[in-house]
Formats: C-alpha cells, sequence, structure tokens
C-alpha cells in the first residue's frame, strides 16, 4: 500500500512515500473474503480516497471552515438534505442531554457523568457513517454515538445513576459496553473484528473509539498492531479532546500528531478536524468502506485522529479550571461544531428558523421522557451485584453474598442506605 511516512527532516515539509509489500499470507488471508462490488477503485462518496484516507498524517481533512462554509475545494459528502438535518438535530440532542446529565448530577440524581460537550460533531458524524451491521466498541464518553447507533437515552442515564442494566445492551443493538479501564476496549475491538474476519463475515466494520491518552497505553499498542498483523475490518478512531483529565496533549506524546503512530502498525492514519461533522463523516466513510472493501494494495484498518477539544469538566467529579486556562476553553469553543453545521445548513437553505424550533421543542421531550424514565425505574436488588460477573458463582462471592444478605436482614435495607 502506498504509505506517507515523515522522512528524516520532517523540518523540511518534505515527506516520503513508502510502498508496503503485502506478505503473501495477508493475500491468502484477504482472498478468503467475498469481495462486494464497488463502483471504482479510487472514489468511495464521490471524493477521491486519495484526499480522505490516503494523506499524511499531519494533513488535517477539513470540509467546513470555522463560519460554517465551505473549505477551497471540498467536497459535501453523499448525505440527502434530510440525513444532514439529521446529523444536527442528533448533535443538538447530544448537547442538550449533556447540559441536563451535568445539571442532574449538581443535583445528586446522578452519581457521577462524563461531558461530551464539544465533542458531538465527532461523535454523531461517525456513528452515522457505519452501517446498520456494523458495530461501536465506546468508552465512556460516546453517549452521542451510542445514541446514533440506537441506545436509548434512558440506559446512557441509569448507568451513570449507578444502575448496570444502563449498561445491558439492547440484543439487536450493535453496541459494546462502556469501558472505563483507559484503553482496554481496543484489543477487545480487535479481536471482534478478527472473530468476524474467522467467521468470514466480509461486510461488517468495528469501529473503536478512545481518547488521546488512550494512545500512551499498551493496549492501544497491542489492539493496533494485532490489527495490522490480522489485517482486521476496524476503524480506530481517537477522540483527541486535548486533554487526558489533566494532561494536556503535548504531554502524552513526543510525536506531532496521533495519526502518524498508525505508521507503526503498517495501515493508513488520517487526521481530521474533530469538530468539522462533514470532515468527520467523510473520513469515517471512507475508512469504514476500506475496513469492509480494501483495494488490493490497501490495509482494511485506518487510525482517525478527530482533533477536537473537551468544553466541560473530564467528569463532574473534575474542576478543569486548576489546569487549564479560561481563554484555550473559548478559544475553542469559537469552532464549536453545532452553530458550525447550523450556519452551513441555513445558508444552504437546508435548515430555517421553524425547523430549528421544531427540533429543539423535540429535543426537549425527548430528553425530559428519558430522565423521567430512569428515575421511575425502580432500584434493583441490591444482591443483583454479585450477578453476571461469572457463569457460575465462586465459592468466595458466595460466601460474600450470604454475609451481605445476612446484614440485610438483621438491618433492613434503609440502614445501609446513603443520604
Ligand atoms: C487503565 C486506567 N488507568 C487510569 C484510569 C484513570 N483515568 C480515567 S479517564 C483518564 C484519562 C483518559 O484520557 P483520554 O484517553 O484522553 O480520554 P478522555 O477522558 O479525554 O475522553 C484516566 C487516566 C483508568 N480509568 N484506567
Ligand atoms: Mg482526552
Amino acid at each position: 500500500m502506498a504509505l506517507v511516512l515523515p522522512n528524516q527532516s520532517t523540518e523540511t515539509g518534505q515527506w516520503v512515500e513508502i510502498r508496503w509489500q503485502r506478505s503473501p499470507w495477508k493475500r491468502l488471508l484477504r482472498k478468503s473474503y467475498s469481495r462486494r462490488g464497488r463502483s471504482s477503485a479510487h472514489v468511495r462518496t464521490g471524493v477521491p480516497v486519495t484526499e480522505t484516507i490516503h494523506r499524511a498524517p499531519d494533513d488535517t481533512y477539513r470540509v467546513l471552515d470555522e463560519n460554517g462554509e465551505l473549505v477551497d475545494g471540498a467536497e459535501v459528502p453523499d448525505l440527502t438534505d434530510d440525513e444532514l438535518v439529521e446529523m444536527y438535530r442528533y448533535m443538538k440532542l447530544a448537547r442538550r442531554f449533556d447540559e441536563r446529565a451535568v445539571s442532574l448530577q449538581r443535583q445528586g440524581r446522578i452519581g457521577t457523568y462524563p461531558p461530551l460537550s464539544g465533542q458531538e460533531g465527532a461523535q454523531i458524524a461517525s456513528a452515522m457513517a457505519l452501517a446498520d451491521d456494523d458495530w461501536i466498541v465506546p468508552s465512556y464518553r460516546e453517549h452521542g454515538a451510542s445514541l446514533v447507533r440506537g441506545l436509548p437515552l434512558k440506559d446512557t442515564l441509569l448507568y451513570w445513576m449507578g444502575d448496570e442494566r444502563g449498561n445491558a445492551i439492547p440484543a439487536e443493538e450493535n453496541i459494546f459496553t462502556v469501558a472505563v479501564p483507559i484503553a482496554s476496549q481496543i484489543p477487545h475491538a480487535t479481536g471482534m473484528g478478527w472473530a468476524s474476519q474467522l467467521k468470514d463475515e466480509s461486510d461488517t466494520a468495528f469501529m473503536c473509539y478512545f481518547g488521546d491518552g488512550a494512545t500512551s497505553e499498551g493496549d492501544f499498542h497491542e489492539g493496533l498492531n494485532f490489527a495490522g498483523v490480522y489485517d482486521t475490518p476496524n476503524v480506530f478512531f481517537c477522540n483527541n479532546n486535548q486533554w487526558a483529565i489533566s494532561v494536556p496533549r503535548e504531554q502524552q506524546t513526543a510525536t506531532d500528531t496521533l495519526a502518524q503512530k498508525a505508521a507503526a502498525y503498517g495501515f493508513e492514519g488520517v487526521q481530521v478536524d474533530g469538530m468539522d461533522p462533514l470532515a468527520v463523516y467523510q473520513v469515517a466513510h471512507d475508512a469504514i468502506e476500506k475496513a469492509k472493501d480494501p483495494d488490493e494494495d490497501e490495509m482494511r484498518p485506518t487510525l482517525i485522529e478527530a482533533v477536537q477539544y473537551r468544553f466541560g469538566a473530564h467528569t463532574t467529579a473534575d474542576d478543569p479550571s486548576v489546569y487549564r486556562e479560561e481563554s484555550e476553553v473559548e478559544a475553542w469553543k469559537d469552532k464549536d461544531p453545532i452553530p458550525r453545521l447550523e450556519t452551513f445548513l441555513v445558508e444552504t437553505d437546508r435548515l430555517d428558523d421553524a425547523a430549528i424550533e421544531s427540533i429543539e421543542a423535540d429535543i426537549e421531550d425527548a430528553v425530559a421522557d428519558a430522565i423521567e424514565a430512569a428515575e421511575e425505574t425502580p432500584r434493583p436488588d441490591p444482591a443483583s451485584m454479585f450477578e453476571n460477573v461469572y457463569a457460575e458463582m465462586p465459592q468466595r462471592l458466595e460466601q460474600q453474598l450470604e454475609y451481605f444478605q445476612s446484614i440485610r436482614d438483621e438491618y433492613g435495607d434503609e440502614a445501609l442506605l446513603e443520604d
């Protein structure tokens, strides 16, 4: 495959192209897939993939500028007007959900919550690029992506209220469970992709989300290395929101970009403006297509670095004012993905004030209904915390459960509850 890598003197701005020789056994592996037809080898949705996937890892892909105008030479992804408005609606819904969830936590109605505000463009657009059979493998901040994939907002609320039933993904939705241990979901996603290959499925992609901090974990290296070696149908979507709690991106790694790390694993790494939903959609779409149906000289996996910003705190247990300046937040707010897309849609006559008003009213109701449904859900039996850990409960857990039941019997549940 044609892989563009920085040469020894990146400061000169020069890049060298390295031809990657595919090994014969990888070709054999590849042959076992049935190949679905694609209209043209190098065009996926009208934009040549040379412009989206095959680009230098520091050449950030953009479609809309900060004012919502098309950047020179950029093309709008092949989406209908309704789909573009749907993208906007989902982003607004995710933002409003976020505001309400933070407020609920402040009122003591949610235990803790990781806000996604600022990251809606990356989450919604990348998830919308997936086909129904594709999977997402999220971290703990992907409420927006999970929403697009069909996870009810009520379930997200239940999970952060401390009710594990919120993490019981409806069987018909291709969403993996929330992963709180950083990067642990990456090898899982690679494993899912590999399993799908072994089952001879050829039309399913596995999109794994993680943060900039996750790229420093061993699991990131292991997951991506394995994906390269076995050429698995994965898209690794890094939400580079500039911070890993209080650790800034510059202290996370000495590399210029996170995207360039893909070169070490033998597949493409691309950087996209994560505050530009149209650019994210296009890059994610092309990476998903490549995962399922690569050209002869392409590898299936792609690492996407979506450059964005977390407007809020890391979680509601965090106070970002102790480690970052408000001026930095304000500067990133000028790039907010929601007004950016809204301006584009209004300027191109796809959206008007009446439609915005009606979307906002629907969103208000949807979020209120989700909160009501979550809060009306009867609390789980406390003993259920012992369930679903092992297929057969080990003896030591049985003993703990017995002890737990004995103190419940002796003191009653009320005495064990915190006010
Ligand atoms: C293995 C592991 N180490 C440490 C933590 C504590 N921790 C929680 S979130 C976080 C930072 C993650 O940053 P990043 O990957 O950039 O994701 P973001 O929260 O910014 O979306 C850390 C260190 C953890 N959850 N798991
Ligand atoms: Mg981060």
